[in-house]
């Protein structure tokens, strides 16, 4: 069946917390059906290699491939080439692992032969066996970068030395996407914007991975255009993060860490907000933003995830095959 006779979906994602959402969304959607955009801001170039970590998370993913506890890189992953590093003397904070090396190696060696970001990352995910399109952002450079107050002065770091390399810190001044405004939209990621039935915004940190994917220009002003049922998942429960360090950035922003601030971050950008049970009771003030679905949102089980995907296809009413 050709991709034209689906209803089309488009996923916007970040890394780990988006992966867990899509691997159970592809087992109830046909996998052609989909087109992932996904947040470049946490790209970065480390020994002369281009590493995208939200990309290589999902596509890692999706191929059933990931370290399932850490949720990044790949699983039965060896560290030699890191251990060999350290005899020079070289940066080891940022873990590269032995079989992922291979990818961001590849990476920057098409980069350079010219080949797009785009045209790189659909030649990863075809050799992981990935179906739907992983599209990145934009292929200009975008850098997420975070200020942190230490010892009475301000540090402008890349989002991964804040978060890796200095152990995510409470003191955020602010965050914020350097090249952003300038970005071009992938015209494929326009595209595909265009022509969806339904776009999903995964379960991500709102301010380094949504924010920066709807602030490249052509993106935000596509998703606003769509006609799309436009339905988010709340990265936020129980007052705080499902994972890493969103209740820091947020706060930075001036976004409340509860589901009913992601309600109203995402006010007049999505029609529907889903929050988890434990959240329940946050569901009528959610309801004055958007429609709001409580469900169990805590999927790092395959199965939690396929039940959640169900729940978010009836909400965009998307056809699943089992209808
Ligand atoms: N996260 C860490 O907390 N520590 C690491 O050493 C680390 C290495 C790493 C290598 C490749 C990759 O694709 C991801 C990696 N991550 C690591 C995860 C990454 O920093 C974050 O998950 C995302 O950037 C946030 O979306």
């Amino acid at each position: 069946m050709s991709a034209g006779k689906y209803q089309q979906v488009v996923a916007l994602a970040g890394g780990v917390g988006a992966s867990r959402l899509l691997r159970g969304l592809v087992r109830v959607i046909p996998p052609e059906s989909l087109t992932v955009i996904v947040n470049t801001g946490d790209d970065m170039v480390l020994h002369g290699l281009h590493v995208s970590p939200d990309i290589d998370t999902v596509v890692y993913t999706m191929a059933g491939a990931a370290d399932p506890d850490r949720g990044w890189g790949l699983a039965e992953e060896t560290w030699n080439a890191l251990s060999a590093m350290e005899r020079y003397g070289m940066d080891t904070w940022f873990a590269l692992g032995d079989k992922d090396l291979a990818t961001h190696v590849f990476r920057t060696s098409r980069l350079a032969a010219g080949a797009g970001l785009a045209t790189v990352t659909a030649e990863i995910a075809r050799a992981w066996g990935v179906v739907p399109r992983i599209l990145p952002m934009t292929e200009d450079r975008v850098e997420n970068r975070v200020v942190v107050e230490e010892g009475g002065r301000e540090l402008d770091l890349h989002f991964q030395e804040y978060l890796v390399h200095h152990g995510s810190p409470d003191s955020v001044l602010r965050a914020y996407a350097a090249g952003v405004s300038s970005a071009q939209a992938l015209p494929e990621a326009v595209a595909a914007i265009e022509a969806a039935h339904a776009i999903v915004f995964c379960p991500s940190n709102p301010v380094v991975s949504i924010g920066p994917i709807l602030a490249v220009p052509g993106i935000g002003a596509a998703v606003s255009r769509s006609r799309a049922r436009k339905i988010a998942v709340s990265p936020i429960v129980g007052g705080a993060p499902v994972r890493g360090p969103a209740d820091r950035l947020m706060r930075s922003a001036g976004i409340d860490v509860s589901c009913v601030g992601i309600a109203r971050y995402y006010a007049g950008i999505v029609d529907t907000l889903v929050i988890d049970e434990r959240d329940r009771e946050q569901a009528e003030d959610v309801a004055t933003h958007c429609k709001c679905i409580v469900a169990n949102t805590l999927i790092s089980e395959l199965r939690a995830s396929e039940a959640l995907s169900r729940i978010l296809c009836e909400g965009v009413d998307i056809r699943t095959p089992q209808e």
